[in-house]
């Protein structure tokens, strides 16, 4: 994924799953993107970042607004991106 920094480096071997918080920037729903400004994810040695990732048709992304704060879970695929499993508005 391209504007990652910090991704991807670590040799130690990485969780295929991991939740996350954070708060959603913008969402494309007819092309199931949804951009994500997140905090640490521990289990994926990734730092605070903004991205942008592709959601799971089971997500509903009409519940996910601009300035939202949400819980999501997030899956890497065997070629390596990471998709959106599930959302739910944060407290
Ligand atoms: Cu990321």
């Amino acid at each position: 994924m391209p504007n990652m920094p910090g991704m991807g480096d670590s040799k130690a071997p990485q969780a295929t799953s991991a939740s996350g918080v954070g708060t959603v920037e913008s969402v494309d729903a007819p092309q199931r993107k949804i951009k994500l400004n997140h905090e640490p994810i521990p289990a994926f040695n990734w730092p605070a970042m903004s991205m942008e990732v592709t959601a799971a048709k089971s997500v509903d992304l009409g519940k996910a607004k601009p300035g939202a704060k949400v819980k999501f879970t997030l899956k890497k695929g065997t070629d390596g991106t990471y998709t959106v499993e599930s959302l739910e508005a944060a407290p």
